[in-house]
């Protein structure tokens, strides 16, 4: 069945819908058609990855700021309760929607007290549709990441959302421009890799300081530069802004 089709029918089947997006880039990772096929009455947001944002952001109305990664039992407890409070059929159904690699089966995990979801660091783990018991109330369905149509895949790399595998210098070389023309992604860079940007005009000297530090060369002692393109996209997923 075609995704959207799928989608329609898995939102026919729940109560609430669940979208989950990255608390570092909340409006760019909403799924405007999703939302408004759930219809804003059962719509629960919540920006994910608090952990990795250095400042305050704003999150929607009704929506709620979390972390599947350091939640402790409290906040566990508080997220369980707001799903509830969303409607009154026990046990409920909530469906988790969102962009792919925001943390919605981490999330599903993390509520569960269990590794029921698979998750990984790479874009597109959940395949398909997973149903997962929390408990006598409420029971939750993982779906696969969706994104619009319109995203091009060099911002769907931004925001985590797509797998390059085989393909990183590419997408490595825009990253690194754009990290060079802000300020404070070239700073917490720095930090992350114990070495100093003070040098760096281009995106090839990025990559090259990056092979440099970690002592990356290729045959005939040129600098790996696909290595240090890797290594630049698997840091940048925790970085603080997206
Ligand atoms: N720092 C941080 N990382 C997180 C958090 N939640 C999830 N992650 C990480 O984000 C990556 C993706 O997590 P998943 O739970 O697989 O994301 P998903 O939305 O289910 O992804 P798809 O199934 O691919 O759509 C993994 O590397 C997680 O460890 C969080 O709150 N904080
Ligand atoms: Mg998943």
């Amino acid at each position: 069945m075609d995704k959207w089709k799928l989608l329609k029918k898995l939102m026919k089947e729940a109560q609430v819908i669940i979208e989950v997006v990255d608390a570092r880039d909340i409006e760019g990772t909403r799924l405007p058609i999703a939302e408004r096929m759930a219809g804003t009455n059962r719509l629960l947001i919540l920006a994910n990855k608090k952990d990795l944002l250095s400042e305050k952001v704003k999150v929607p109305r009704k929506g709620m700021l979390v972390s599947a990664k350091t939640a402790d039992k409290d906040e566990r407890k508080e997220l369980i309760n707001a799903i509830l409070a969303k409607n009154s059929t026990r046990p409920m159904r909530a469906l988790f929607i969102g962009y792919p690699n925001v943390g919605k089966s981490s999330l599903i995990n993390m509520l569960a007290h269990r590794k029921a979801a698979k998750v990984s660091a790479l874009a597109g783990t959940t395949k398909n549709v997973q149903w997962v018991r929390i408990n006598e109330e409420l029971q939750v369905t993982d779906y696969r990441g969706m994104f619009p149509d319109k995203e091009t895949r060099s911002e769907l790399v931004r925001k985590g959302a797509l797998d390059v595998h085989g393909d990183e210098e590419r997408y490595a070389y825009k990253l690194a421009d754009d990290i060079l023309k802000n300020q404070k992604l070239r700073t917490w860079l720095e930090g992350k890799y114990d070495f100093s940007l003070k040098d760096a005009k281009t995106s090839d000297d990025v990559l090259a300081a990056i092979a440099k530090r970690r002592n990356w060369y290729i045959k005939g002692g040129e600098l790996n530069i696909s290595e240090a393109a890797k290594s630049l996209l698997r840091i940048m997923r925790e970085a603080p802004e997206i």
